[in-house]
Parts: structure tokens; sequence; C-alpha cells
């Protein structure tokens, strides 16, 4: 594990200022190379010397040329809020480890602060490129900037943040408002157009809470008997979507029809909450989450859930390739779009032993 005098003393500092934080992790490290180029400049005929000056041309410029072995990456993850987070980092780590790059991941546990602190932790590291997943849209500051004139390019994997387009590199993931335009269709299937929506959202001032809530929207404006009569935020955990959803059925009761759940843990809180309540979750209230956990095929196959809207998590492997190209200094698109379908429980059965998370 390579942690070098600068990470130490800042973590250090960290801990101290904080009295807790985010621990970083490391894959396996692999030794930079140290190719020793030869010198030589012994010769005496011009032809020589200009053969030499090519054959240094060349030795330095393939030594600048980063490979995954001596590619060093920051990776800001946002936390483990749920099972979707948790499969994006095994993915990121596995993904490291694969390819031998030498990754620096830092947890944030759904603070901003942390974030910020760690990408000021990879700018004093010096690493060749930074990859973020951000936790909500505004509140960065000049961090994006700080990375920007240390220059070194950052990725947003994930999540973006409300940044000016000059401040990042690409941006890879999935179209959250094409997820809640897919949501709100297969809703509109289901309740045969008319229902008493509760809207389970995820962070707020996330990019996936805004966007699937903007996409949900621009549908129902075709579908005047659909109704949202509660939104509330469960901030993606399963546990605060079973206590929402526990507070919105003492408030509406059997008045709800139908449940929007911005991902599946709060879908599957949202299932319990149906449950103690004496309803039938699937049935007497139709339930629709994103982000196609195995969890939620297993609830398409018990009945609970009526639908699932994908979204992968496995990042690891193309957020490296990328970051490669960026690290050397090749072009890639502003944004690189995840592509994605939608579950429903008539094949859940077949599909789960082939679902990766
Ligand atoms: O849907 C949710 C996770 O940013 C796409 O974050 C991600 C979302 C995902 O906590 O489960």
């Amino acid at each position: 594990m390579r942690i070098s005098k600068t990470l130490m003393m800042i973590l250090a500092l960290i801990l101290f200022m904080q009295g807790c934080t985010p621990q970083p992790t490391k894959a396996p490290i692999p030794q930079p190379s140290t190719t020793s180029r030869q010198t030589s400049v012994t010769q005496q005929t011009s032809a020589a010397q200009q053969t030499a000056t090519l054959l240094e041309t060349v030795t330095s410029t393939s030594r600048n040329k980063k490979t995954f072995q001596n590619l060093v990456v920051g990776f800001s993850q946002i936390g483990a809020e749920s099972e979707w987070r948790t499969a994006d980092t095994v993915s990121i780590k596995q993904a490291a480890a694969d390819l031998g790059v030498d990754l620096i991941f830092m947890d944030a546990q759904q603070e901003l602060g942390n974030q910020i602190l760690a990408i000021r932790t990879f700018i004093a590291e010096k690493v060749d490129v930074i990859g973020i997943s951000a936790v909500v849209e505004t509140g960065w500051g000049d961090v994006f900037k700080e990375a920007k004139a240390a220059g070194i390019p950052i990725i947003f994997v994930d999540r973006l943040a409300d940044v000016a387009p000059d401040e990042y590199v690409t941006y890879m993931g999935s179209d959250f408002l094409e997820e809640g335009r897919k949501a709100a269709r297969v809703m509109a299937t289901l309740t045969g157009g008319t229902a008493n929506i509760v809207e389970l959202s995820g962070t707020i001032d996330s990019a996936p809470a805004v966007d699937r809530s903007i996409g949900f929207r621009q549908i129902l404006e075709g579908y005047p008997k659909m109704t949202i009569i509660d939104s509330e935020s469960g901030d993606f955990t399963r546990a605060r979507g079973l206590e929402v959803m526990r507070t919105i059925l003492r408030k509406y009761g059997k008045n709800i029809t139908a449940v929007f759940a911005q991902n599946d843990d709060m879908g599957l809180g949202a299932i319990q909450a149906i449950q103690e309540y004496g309803l039938k979750p699937g049935v007497d209230i139709k339930i629709v989450s994103v982000d196609a956990e195995r969890a939620a095929f297993q609830a398409m196959i018990a009945g609970t859930l009526n639908a699932t809207v994908e979204c992968n998590p496995l990042l690891g492997p193309p957020f490296f390739e990328l970051a490669l190209k960026v690290a050397n200094g090749q072009a890639v698109p502003k944004r690189v779009p995840s592509i994605e379908g939608v579950f429903y429980p008539d094949n859940a059965a077949k599909i789960l032993p082939t679902r990766k998370y």
C-alpha cells in the first residue's frame, strides 16, 4: 500500500480537525517502471548524432506516455447509501486491481465537505486524474478550479456537479432524466393513466434526484389523472424510505395507489411500510423504482414490486479506460452515457441469475 508522506500528513491533519475522517484505501500498487534511458553522447558523425537525438525523443515520448501500470488516480466516492453504490465501489476497486492502476480511493460518507477535502488531497498527491461522483450538485466553491489550475483533469462518474463545462473533462454515467421518464411511462401503463402517486425522491440536490423528478413530471404532463399527492426525500436509503413511507401512509392511507421510488432501496423500504400498514405492495399500491438491483428482482418475483428501471453501477472498467485516455491527452467525448433498460416481473426469475449487482 503506497501512502506518501504528504498524504499521511494531510490525513493526520483532517483527523485532527474533524475527529473522524474517510479512510483512503488503495488497490495493489504496481511499482512505477524505472526504465533508464541510454544517453551516450560521444558519437562523432552528424548522422549518428541525428539518430541519437531521434532515439532520445522516441524514448522520452514513450516514457511519458501513461499506461495503466503507471497511472495514479484519485477517486472520491459518495458513500455506501445503497446496494447500487456498493456495487459501484466494488467495480471501481476491482477494475483498478485488475488493470494495475494505482488508485487512491476515498469514501466521503455522503458529506460534501469530505469530497472537497478528498479533491484537495488528490491535488497535493499530484495524481494523474481525479474521478468523482458528486454527492450534491451545488456548494463546491472553487475546488474544481483548483484542480484545473494544478493541471489535474476531472472526470465525473455517475453524478455530475453544477459546474462550468471547462472545469471537467468528461462526465460518464446514466441519463437520469430519461430514467424518470421511463418510470413515468411504466407507471402510466400499470395504472391505466389514473393514479395518486407518492414520490420517494433521493438525496436533496443530487443530480439523480433532481433529474429523475423532472423526467417523471415531463411524462405526467400528458396524463391529467395521474397526480403526485406527496413527494419526500428518502435520501436513497432503505431505512429512510421505510420511515418516510410510514409517515405518508399515516397521512393518506388507502388514497395512495402508486409509489415512484427513485431507487430500489427506498422502494424496498416502502414495500415493508405498506405491508406493515396492511396493504399489498405491487397490488393495492403499484410500485416502480430505479437501479435494477438483485433485491429488486427478488421483490418482483415475490410480486411486491411492479418494475425497476435500470441504472448501471458497473462503471469501473469504462472509467479507467477514459482516465488513461485523458491522462495521455487524447480527445474524449464530453458525455459518455450508459445504455440501460427496464425490467418487469414476468421475466425477473430468468434474469436474476445474470444480474451482477
Ligand atoms: O440510483 C442510488 C444511489 O447516483 C445513480 O445513487 C446513483 C444513485 C442510485 O444511491 O441507488
